[in-house]
């Protein structure tokens, strides 16, 4: 929490710094880019459970992310309950139910029928852990007082990827899951009405037979996402 009188500003010497050499750049990118690339969505998960340390660390990194006016507008929500991740699983499968029976349009449906999705999300009981993430409207200071939060989703969005990279790193697997609408996850997360959930992460280890869709490994190439102007 914010503490009112705190907020003054000042500066700091640059708390680490980060040298390298051309060529340690160089290995160091390298090295990040193929472990990277070895990050796949998994629909598939297994039983194994997974220490809440490791999340706890992740969710620190997730934390650490910038942030419109570091407000850092997120709340992060690790559920292991059985019976909680039931209920979440019933909830965001009658959501989909709806999604795939008519809900969505055709165009929607046919984007993602080479991704292979459809109504049945075990995976949200059967994973150890879910993430729900949250977006924070408003923040509280320490007397009270509420101030407004500001590039909320593009915030939230860089702490996500800080999250999905920071398990990926720890051996995890992540599905990102948006059930709409997903106000019951107030409530069940005990948030307040200016949370917003955002998404549901489940992570866990891939199942043996774990598959992914072959379309998920099409990248587009660099010269189509990258212009150069120099
Ligand atoms: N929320 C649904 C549908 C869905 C939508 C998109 I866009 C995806 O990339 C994947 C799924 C579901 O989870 O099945």
């Amino acid at each position: 929490m914010f503490i009112k009188k705190n907020l003054e500003y000042q500066k700091l010497p640059l708390p680490h710094k980060v040298s390298m050499s051309d060529f340690e750049m160089m290995s160091s990118i390298e090295s990040f880019r193929e472990y990277m690339l070895k990050r796949h969505t998994v629909r598939d998960f297994s039983k194994r459970s997974v220490d809440f340390a490791i999340i706890q660390k992740a969710i620190q990194i997730a934390g650490s992310a910038p942030s419109g006016a570091n407000h850092q507008p997120w709340h992060f929500v690790a559920i292991s309950n059985k019976d909680i991740k039931k209920t979440i699983r019933e909830a965001a499968e009658i959501e989909e139910n709806k999604f795939y029976s008519g809900g969505a349009s055709d165009e929607w449906i046919k984007a993602l029928e080479p991704i292979g999705t459809n109504a049945n999300k075990p995976h949200l009981e059967i994973a150890p852990w879910l993430i729900i993430i949250f977006a924070e409207r408003f923040g509280t200071f320490d007397d009270g007082s509420k101030y407004k939060n500001y590039y909320v989703p593009e915030s939230v969005g860089i702490a996500t990827g800080f999250l999905i990279a920071a398990l990926h790193k720890a051996g995890l697997s992540v599905l990102t899951h948006t059930p709409n609408p997903m106000s019951f996850l107030n409530g069940l997360c005990k948030r307040p009405k200016s949370n917003k959930p955002v998404m549901i992460l489940t992570v866990g280890h891939a199942s043996e037979d774990a598959t992914v869709p072959k379309v998920a490994k099409i990248k587009k190439d660099i010269k189509e996402i990258l212009t150069v102007l120099d």
